[in-house]
């Protein structure tokens, strides 16, 4: 038997249109529409201030744990405006630009973050999954959803929000490769923050990039400049054209950083350095993308104010609306859990009771 190399595919392109520093590549630019472009710079404002209040909302104890997305909004906000209303989008927990222009009001995801069994629902008729915290769980979800179009015959496609640490799940590997086989319409976008709260991206995958994993799985692979929004549309752009056309599963990685915390109970101090912070704060994607549009005569400095002014409006409307809606029983979460309470749970049940008689119910409890 003779022993010899066997060819395979082993190249993954990687595509960056705007550069660290704002500067386009003319030839790579997609020349989008001025109006989706100005959509998805919103889009990636309002995921930025969101973020803002809900971290300073926790400090104040008027939410519970939330995990910002800040860094990474080009990621997101990005590919989800490719996908249309009859498509789903499979989510994560890090993409608020996502459901906001999915149509959820951003007082839902207050909900969610606050406690509230409603932050889970979405609108009538939006094809979302909710926020998804069992990491890659949400991955078989997209891929069944997939498999559903295409027993149905359906033309729509799936899009799945992952984290690099996701990829080391076998939930992640179960779905791409049963999407791979049966080459079902998902796009997995891995948004490549660096991190899984304290393990680094090196200690996740000896592979030398994400993307690559979908060679094995036979199915499109790409890596992107996560922070550089024209890159990542025009990823899954191609990605989604390809699986409504049967061409099947495509894997993105996009490369990014989550310049915050991993979630408001956490102190990154603790495991990198503020350099590494340092080299990501410029590559931050909002001024990338304003120099973009400056230059493409789409945004200037009345138009970036006028819409700072509007989305702080929005934010603060949508935190009024979220703490106008305290008429949720807290006892709830132990009442509809159970048939039968477990004695422990009883005992807890009366603990919370008196601690709610003692100082009533607020946003902190
Ligand atoms: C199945 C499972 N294991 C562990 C956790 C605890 N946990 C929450 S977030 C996280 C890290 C996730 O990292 P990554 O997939 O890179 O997403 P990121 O937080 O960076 O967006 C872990 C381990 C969890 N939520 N679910
Ligand atoms: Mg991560």
């Amino acid at each position: 038997m003779p022993r010899k190399k066997l060819k395979i595919k082993a190249s993954i392109d990687y595509l960056s249109i705007i550069d660290g520093k704002g500067k386009v590549d003319e030839a790579l630019d997609p020349k989008l529409d001025p109006k989706l472009l100005l959509h998805i710079y919103r889009l990636m404002m309002t995921a930025r201030r969101l973020d803002e209040r809900c971290i300073n909302m926790q400090r104040q104890g008027r939410i519970g744990t939330y995990g910002p997305c800040r860094g990474q909004e080009a990621t997101h906000c990005a590919a989800t405006v490719v996908m249309e209303p009859e498509d789903w989008v499979v989510h994560a927990f890090r993409e608020p630009g996502s459901f906001y222009h999915r149509g959820w009001p951003l007082e839902t995801v207050l909900k969610f973050w606050g406690g509230y069994e409603e932050g889970c629902q979405p609108p009538e008729g939006v094809n979302d999954t909710p926020i998804a915290v069992p990491i890659a769980s949400q991955v078989p979800h997209a891929m069944g959803l997939a498999w559903a179009m295409h027993c149905k015959g359906d033309n729509h496609a799936v899009l799945c929000y992952c984290g690099d640490g996701g990829t080391s799940e076998g939930d992640f590997h179960e779905a791409l490769n049963f999407a791979g086989v049966y080459k079902l319409p998902l796009i997995v976008l891995i948004q490549n923050n660096q991190w899984a709260i304290s393990i680094p991206r090196e200690k996740q995958t000896a592979s030398e990039t994400i993307a690559q994993k979908a060679i094995a799985y036979g199915v499109e692979g790409i890596q992107v400049d996560g922070n550089d929004p024209l890159s990542v549309y025009v990823a899954t752009k191609e990605a989604v054209d390809r699986a409504k056309s049967g061409g099947g599963t495509t894997l993105i990685e996009a490369v990014t950083y989550r310049l915050g915390v991993h979630t408001t109970a956490d102190d990154p101090k603790k495991y990198r350095s503020d350099a590494e912070v340092a080299k990501w704060e410029k590559l931050d994607p909002i001024p990338r993308f304003q120099k973009y549009l400056k230059e493409r005569k789409i945004l200037d400095k009345a138009s970036i104010e006028k819409i700072e002014k509007e989305i702080l409006a929005e934010v603060a409307g949508a935190v009024e609306r979220y703490e106008a809606c305290r008429d949720v029983d807290p006892m709830d979460c132990f009442d509809y859990l159970l048939a039968e309470m477990p004695q422990e749970l009883v005992e807890q049940r009366a603990e919370f009771a008196a601690c709610i008689e003692r100082e009533g119910v607020g946003l902190g409890h």
